[in-house]
């Protein structure tokens, strides 16, 4: 038997942490003999809606779940942790301004960041899905000055998952015949799914769908506006698909990236494609199982060009307006 893992989550007694633990603890994150420990951390205030989702843990006897720590104290919680989950963060509410949640939420992201440095396993990789999780990432990254640059990560696979999907049903296919789909820049309304490269069967996009109007008109908006549309619809945030999501993440990056795919997940960016160095950025990837890189040597036409200093210029400013926490 391996030893455990140490995972550490935290906003775990949230909806997306409801969906994603299970999925943790029953091996779909690291693997159906990689055995867990679950590092749950919440506010002391969620404490006892955590307490009921470890008992729910605890009834599926999940034969992998080696044990689980819930708390709300950073250092004990980020202990061991060979990987950082970081969820929870505190959302927006009527009249805050974006700078005003951004100064919250990376006030959470310093303290937690020092706490993983402090306390985590010398394997630590961390994985940002808490709003606005690329600056909450480049905010958490740059106060743990020990740990390597190239262990941060701020999701945005939920984005390709959708516009995947929204190919897929466009051209009439499975969602699995759709590939080289990635997210430019900032998890936000500005990001950009470049279509441009992808692939539907193996052939150039345009080959399979002609209608070269809907791209503009309706894909790029549809998958820019869908967090929106389930909030409408469902009138909560989607839980399930970024629990999903964030689990893809992972797997993607421990696992070798098949030669006619890449995925998306935002890194540091040391200037790929003239964005600026510093930024937390999503790009196409390509990891060998053990260590990533950016795709490099894309065409990037005068139109993607547009989207990707466009979503660039807004985490430039999300970065000016967190100067303050950047040591
Ligand atoms: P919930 O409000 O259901 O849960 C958040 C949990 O975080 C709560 O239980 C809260 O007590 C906890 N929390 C707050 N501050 C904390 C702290 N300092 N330490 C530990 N726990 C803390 O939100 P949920 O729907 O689970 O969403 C969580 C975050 O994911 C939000 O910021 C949301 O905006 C973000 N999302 C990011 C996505 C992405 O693609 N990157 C997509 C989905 C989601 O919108």
């Amino acid at each position: 038997m391996k030893a455990p893992v140490h995972v550490a989550v935290t906003g775990a007694a949230g909806q997306i942490g409801y969906s994603l633990l299970a999925r943790i603890a029953s091996g779909q994150l690291l693997g159906p003999d990689q055995p867990v420990v679950l590092r749950l951390i919440e506010i002391e205030p969620a404490m006892q809606a955590l307490e009921g989702v470890v008992m729910e843990l605890q009834d599926c006897a999940f034969p992998l779940l080696n044990d689980i720590v819930p708390t709300y104290d950073l250092n004990e919680g980020f202990n061991k942790a060979s990987w950082a989950l970081l969820v929870g963060s505190v959302p927006r509410k009527a009249g805050m301004e974006r700078k005003d949640l951004l100064g919250i939420n990376g006030k959470i992201f310093t303290s937690q960041s020092k706490a993983i440095q402090d306390n985590a396993a010398s394997d630590i990789r961390t994985l940002v899905v808490g709003n606005p999780c690329n600056t909450n990432c480049l905010i958490a990254m740059n106060n743990a000055p020990d740990i390597p640059h190239d262990r941060w990560f701020a999701m945005t696979r939920l984005d390709e998952n959708r516009a995947k999907t929204q190919l897929a049903i466009k051209a009439g296919v499975e969602v699995t015949s759709v590939k080289k789909l990635a997210i430019w820049g900032n998890h936000s309304a500005t990001m950009y799914p470049n279509y441009f490269d992808a692939t539907i069967d193996g052939k150039a996009i345009p080959e399979v769908i002609t209608d070269e109007a809907w791209f503009k008109k309706d894909f790029i908006p549809t998958v820019q506006q869908r967090g929106a549309a389930i909030i409408k619809a469902r009138g909560l945030s989607s839980a399930a698909s970024a629990a999903n999501a964030a689990i893809d993440t992972v797997k993607s990056i421990i696992t070798p990236t098949p030669s006619d795919d890449y995925f998306s997940v935002a890194v540091h960016s040391k200037g790929e494609y003239g964005i600026e160095p510093g930024l937390i950025y999503s790009y196409p990837m390509q990891s060998d199982g053990q260590n990533l890189s950016i795709i490099e040597g894309l065409d990037v036409n005068a139109f993607s060009q547009e989207k990707i200093k466009a979503t660039e210029a807004e985490l430039s400013e999300e970065k000016s307006m967190v100067s303050d926490l950047l040591p």
